[in-house]
């Protein structure tokens, strides 16, 4: 059996070539000044004394690249309430005219090193005039806020709906009780452990972008947009990146920058970028306030949902951030249940803060922390088990396909399988005798449950294309769209094909953003790698078994149909007459360029969590954690076990330390390093136990579910609704996350008071 990955041994021996570790003859060092304020003017520029410093070899400033270089891009390809356009203000890749939030990129130094380049970034003297500040969403649509941009009324580029309105009307007239209740899903910061860094290099009329990516055609189509040339003239290039968690897909204006350098000066251009760096200018996420109600008849059963979302999604559009904050939430607008009129209103409001997309889950989280917390909320209102009042609701297994009011069917699922399970392991019915025991030793002990379900492997590109070449050394080269950084596609990929051609694990190598090939698809994100591109990489593999038949029917002299293909080798049946692949490929052409698309699938699963409070300290620890999973079939068990902790820790440490803070009054980041803000530690999530219980879906080859944001859209609800438990039993109504030690203890302070 393969123990670990086939990758692990690469990079825990050091031999991984990360975005910094690439060099080109010859480059030159980029560094950035960043705006020091929020919202200002930009009145002056001056870079002579910059210019000056021994070993600059230039400053650029928004003045140059503008006119050349184009917004970066954002679309949305729905229309909002009233048929409302999505209004992107544009972002340049250098500030002109105004900076909006603070780390804003103002000034591109180049250098013959990255200490002349930053050294002289300190003698650009840019003279600002400030400008009011709005940080907070609720702060944004309030009636004559500062207007982060002059051309978006209201700080609002779109006003969203999905559902039916009158539906949801006319269910919550009838209901005989309406449960309410609001949640703010806190502003994170996505810190990969790798900051962000690109070589930037002009070569015979092509752009070359070493750089963090989650996939490289995607990218590459949003710099066609910037440049202003076709996505054939770009090669974006990447092996290891070390971690991407949604914040690396999109490009960023820093890359358009150093290419516009890059070319200006005939010299490659490299930065690479701070930690300090990662917490102003990478993309941050989550931050949406919702406003949830359940109108319920008298008997539990829900007879409509409502929300009413506001999303901060900071001083400009990030290419995804009005994708995810909007068709992304509401992919499963009513999660599990079977909702006869749902209605989601969803505004996208703009701040002086840095840009929001996509982090693990992208919109999943979302809906399924503000409609969990509801649940919950609404079975404590009711005195009703939550686990029962959930099942009451669930969907039936036998009314698959199921279309939800926001336009998306589910195709299959079991979630009062996928609950039972949860619930036997997680000892349900005895919780009051555990939680009598924390009492004695002076504990509060609290239980939360979220039966989640999460769309994944929409995609944005319309096929995935992948290649397979044989090389010289009886070695498969996978040339793939989705990057590998942290999921274990080497390994799964790998496996495929093994399954498929009946060659070792070993006989397979993985590329995805190389300057040798050019294929389209999507990137790595949706959790899509397997169940989209996997199923295209399998189904390459039978193309390749297919065209070897023929050519070794030839080659041994017999009918396609009197010969059989096992272990890599073409036999005519019955005789020891055959021929192998690899010496197929030497003599024919084995290569296959092939492409599909395989969508969105939808993995549920039902998380159960303990909590234990200790009111002195308000320290908080989590004393039992089940999750019961259904990604379908499953690949590699090891590895899906490995992505649903990692998730459930990114979900663990948002409900318990990490916030991104802004100063209202100034709108400087106050969380600005791991001093500052706390990541969570391995610790944090000891003793969780992983259950499977796959329900295999008909609409991919494999039958397989996406996994790799299942953690984090499970863990959040149920963690925090587990948190909010155990504060209730001490008179704590309202609390929101982070639930850091003194939060809490500030909230039960409160109540004793
Ligand atoms: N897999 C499997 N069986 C299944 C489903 C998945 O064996 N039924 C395997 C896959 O083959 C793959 C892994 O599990 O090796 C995750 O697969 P998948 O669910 O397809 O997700 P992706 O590979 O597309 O990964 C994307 C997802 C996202 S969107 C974020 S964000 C995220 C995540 O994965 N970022 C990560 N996990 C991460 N893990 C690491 N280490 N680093 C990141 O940046």
């Amino acid at each position: 059996m393969l123990k670990g990955r086939l990758e692990d041994d690469r990079m825990l021996t050091g031999r991984g070539r990360y975005v910094s570790d690439w060099n080109l003859p010859g480059q030159l060092y980029g560094h950035f000044l960043r705006s020091d304020r929020a919202h200002a003017e930009i009145v002056s520029i001056d870079t002579a004394d910059a210019l000056a410093h021994p070993g600059v070899a230039a400053v650029f400033t928004g003045a140059d690249v503008h006119g050349v270089l184009k917004s970066l891009p954002a679309a949305l390809p729905v229309k909002g309430r009233g048929g409302m356009e999505l209004i992107n203000p544009g972002r340049p890749a250098l500030a002109h005219g105004r900076v909006r939030f603070a780390g804003d990129a103002v000034a591109l130094i180049v250098a013959e090193s990255a200490l002349a380049a930053q050294d002289a970034a300190e003698l650009v003297a840019v003279e600002y005039r400030d400008l009011p500040v709005v940080v907070s969403s609720a702060d944004a649509l309030a009636p004559r806020a500062p207007l982060v941009h002059d051309q978006v009324p209201g700080n609002t580029v779109l006003d969203y709906e999905s559902g039916d309105e009158a539906a949801a009307r006319a269910a919550f007239e009838r209901a005989a009780r309406v449960v309410k209740m609001d949640v703010h899903v806190s502003r994170v910061v996505g810190n990969p452990m790798e900051p962000r860094a690109c070589l930037a290099a002009f070569v015979s009329d092509q752009y070359h972008l070493y750089t963090c990516t989650q996939g490289a055609a995607i990218m590459r189509n949003q710099l066609s947009a910037v440049l202003g040339v076709p996505p054939e003239s770009i090669r974006v290039l990447a092996e290891e990146v070390g971690g991407g968690f949604g914040v690396r897909f999109n490009l960023y204006p820093e890359y358009c920058a150093a290419l516009f350098a890059a070319k200006k000066l005939g010299r490659p251009v490299k930065w690479t970028g701070t930690r300090s760096e990662v917490f102003l200018a990478d993309e941050q996420a989550r931050d949406v306030r919702s406003s949830g109600e359940l109108a319920l008849d008298d008997s539990g059963r829900i007879l409509g949902m409502r929300f009413d979302m506001v999303s901060n999604l900071g001083a400009y559009l990030a290419p995804t951030g009005p994708f995810i904050n909007t068709i992304g939430i509401v992919n499963c607008l009513s999660g599990v249940y079977d909702v006869p009129a749902t209605y989601a209103r969803i505004r996208l409001a703009l701040t002086n803060t840095a840009p929001m997309a996509a982090y693990r889950g992208a919109g999943r989280p979302i809906m399924s922390y503000a409609l969990e917390r509801l649940m919950d909320h609404a079975a404590r209102e009711l005195g009703m088990d939550p686990a029962e009042f959930r099942r009451r609701n669930f969907i039936p297994k036998d009314k698959f396909p199921y279309k939800i009011a926001a336009g998306f069917e589910y195709d299959c699922g079991d979630f009062a399988g996928v609950m039972d399970k949860a619930l036997s392991s997680a000892s349900w019915k005895s919780f009051n005798q555990r939680k009598n025991e924390s009492e004695k030793r002076g504990k509060l002990r609290g239980r939360g449950m979220a039966t989640y379900i999460e769309a994944t492997g929409a995609g944005f590109a319309p096929h995935d294309q992948v290649e397979l070449r044989w090389g010289d050394d009886g070695t498969i080269t996978v040339y793939a769209p989705t990057h590998n950084h942290g999921q274990g596609h080497e390994t799964t990929f790998a496996q495929l094909l093994s399954g498929v051609l009946g060659l070792p694990l070993e006989s397979f190598r993985l590329r995805t953003a190389g300057p040798e090939f050019f294929i389209a698809g999507n990137a790595t994100g949706g959790s899509r790698s397997l169940l989209a591109v996997g199923s295209v990489v399998m189904l390459a593999g039978r193309e390749m078994v297919k065209r070897g038949l023929a050519l070794a029917a030839e080659k041994l002299e017999a009918a396609v149909a009197d010969i059989e293909f096992a272990q890599g080798e073409y036999r005519i049946k019955g005789t020891d007459r055959k021929v192998s692949m690899r010496d197929l490929s030497r003599e024919g052409n084995l290569d296959i360029a092939y492409q599909n698309k395989f969508g969105a699938t939808f993995p549920n699963g039902c998380h159960i969590a303990e909590v234990e409070v200790e009111p002195e300290t308000g320290d908080t620890q989590i004393v039992s954690y089940i999750a019961c999973d259904d990604a379908g079939n499953i690949i590699n068990h090891q590895i899906v076990e490995g992505q649903v902790q990692g998730g459930l820790t990114q979900g663990a440490g948002q409900v318990f330390s990490e916030l991104a803070v802004y100063d209202p009054e100034s709108g400087q980041l106050l969380t600005g390093s791991f001093m500052d803000y706390a990541m969570p530690r391995a610790g944090l999530v000891d003793g969780i136990k992983l259950l499977e219980y796959p329900v295999p879906t008909r609409l991919n080859p494999l039958g397989a579910k996406g996994v790799g944001e299942a953690g984090v859209t499970g863990s959040m609800p149920a963690l925090m609704n587990a948190v909010v438990d155990a504060l209730q039993q001490a008179g704590v109504k309202q609390f929101e996350m982070p639930a850091t030690p003194a939060r809490v203890w500030r909230a039960l302070q409160d109540v004793r008071r």
